[in-house]
Parts: C-alpha cells; structure tokens; sequence
C-alpha cells in the first residue's frame, strides 16, 4: 500500500447554500489547500483511504441532521443487486432540506477530495442525498454488492462512478469494508474517508469494485456514504438523466440500499 500526502484545493463554501430540489449552488466565494494523508490501497479501479478526513465536529453535525441514530429507520436492501442483504439503521441528508454550513462546507471538502482523486467530474449539484448508515447491533452488516453496475458494460451517462464512505465510529471489532473478490480488507479509524471509483476509460469496472460491511462483532459503527454520479452542469438531477433509474428515493424507511 502506497501511503502519500496530498494537497486538495478545497472550496470555500460560504456561497453554497441550498437553491430549489435538492441543489447546491457551486458558486465558491474562494478556496483554500488542505494537506491530507492519502494511502492508495489499490491503483485501478480506485481505491483509496483518505486519513482523518471528517473532524468529531463534523461528525457531530451530520448526526444532528440525520436525527437521533437509535431512532432511525431500520434498512434492509434488496434491489439493485437482487440477493444482496443489508442490516442496518440508517437515513437520508437531503442538501435541499438544509442549510447548514458545517454540512455544506464538509459536503464540498469531499466532492473536492474525490475529484482530486478519481478526476471524475463530480460536483455537489444534483446528486442522490447523502446516506447515513448505523450498524447497531452485532451481527449487522451489509453483504456483498457493487454500488453501481460492476458487468464491466459501457458507460451511461448518469449512472454512479464513484462512492466515498465515512467512518464516524468504528466497532470496536468486525465492521470493516472488504472488496470481496480480491479479499482486499480496509480498516479504517474514526474520522477516515474511503474512496473508490468504478468508471475506467469509458467502460464499467468488474466485480473487483463488489464490496461488503463485515458483520460487526463488538461495538457500533455509523458511516455517511455519498454515491457520486456525473451529473450535467445545467444543474439537472440526477433522478431525471440516468437512463436506469434506480428505485425510488428513500423515505428513510425499508428499502435503502447502495
Ligand atoms: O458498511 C460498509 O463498510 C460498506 C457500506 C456500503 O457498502 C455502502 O454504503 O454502499
């Protein structure tokens, strides 16, 4: 594993305040470099651990906005990946419901530091919410699944390329994210971001990019996992350009999956 530092110019999001569906504006009143420590656990497709990404303050944030964690809806996928299983708590952050610097700066920071990353031009506007997901119970975990197509098809335009998730609290033993196929294990510390793209040279990537939340053994852990999509620059939804729209937004009750 190569582990570096790099340095992301970050937006300074004094001017992204929500504006309409689900949008944020990209007008940046300026921008500032952070230097973060980055360790590439797999060149291609992507994957990479971004160190001490998210602050406790953030982190406080993004609970506070997802509501009280033991009181969130109970989610267990089926869909996307027919058989894939997910047993979890979680809820939705919609930027349009919200305006709440903390968020917008932190939600900006990682759109930044994933484009730096995969050059995918991904930006805030238009793109699914962002999912907050907790592991309550031993035993809970997310089964093997890819997040988007994984057949190694052809590019749609509109389609998710890219996920980030990060860690908040880790369980004190199980949990970690696995890419099953290559048993390539991350094991992340509370604040960390994982990257990893599945866009190549115009074609999908295979199932190198299936991956899993192992069951948690001890402890809880609570992740914010953000699907990224190329969304067009007129500020048009995502739900309204993919050619394959995937199953209706969630209501923060069963049926949410990644
Ligand atoms: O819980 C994990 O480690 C993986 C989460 C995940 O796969 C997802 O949110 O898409």
């Amino acid at each position: 594993m190569r582990t570096h530092t790099i340095t992301v110019e970050t937006s300074n999001t004094d001017a992204c305040v929500p504006s309409g569906h689900n949008e944020c504006q990209d007008t940046y009143s300026g921008t500032s470099s952070d230097k973060l420590r980055v360790s590439i656990i797999r060149e291609q497709p992507l994957i990479a651990l971004v160190h001490s990404f998210a602050s406790k303050f953030e982190c406080e944030a993004l609970q506070r906005l997802a509501g009280n964690l033991e009181n969130m809806s109970f989610s267990h996928a089926s869909g996307v990946n027919s058989g894939h299983y997910r047993r979890s708590y979680s809820q939705n952050i919609y930027p349009a419901s919200i305006s709440d610097r903390v968020y917008a700066r932190f939600s900006a920071r990682m759109f930044d530091v994933t484009r730096t990353l995969t050059s995918y031009p991904v930006f805030p506007s238009g793109q699914e919410p962002l999912n907050v997901a907790l592991y309550r119970d031993v035993g809970d975990e997310y089964r093997p699944h890819c997040d988007g197509q994984c057949g190694g098809g052809p590019y749609k335009p509109g389609e998710r390329i890219a996920t980030s998730i990060v860690y908040c609290r880790v369980a004190d033993k199980g949990g970690q994210t696995t890419f099953t196929v290559n048993n390539l294990k991350v094991l992340p510390e509370t604040g960390d971001m994982l990257i990893f793209g599945y866009l190549l040279n115009g074609r999908m990537a295979g199932p190198e990019v299936e991956h899993s939340g192992c069951p948690v053994r001890r402890g809880q852990k609570w992740i914010a996992t953000q699907w990224y999509r190329e969304v067009p620059p007129d500020g048009r939804h995502w739900e309204g350009f993919s050619r394959t729209p995937p199953p209706p937004p969630p209501t923060g009750r069963k049926g949410i999956h990644g």
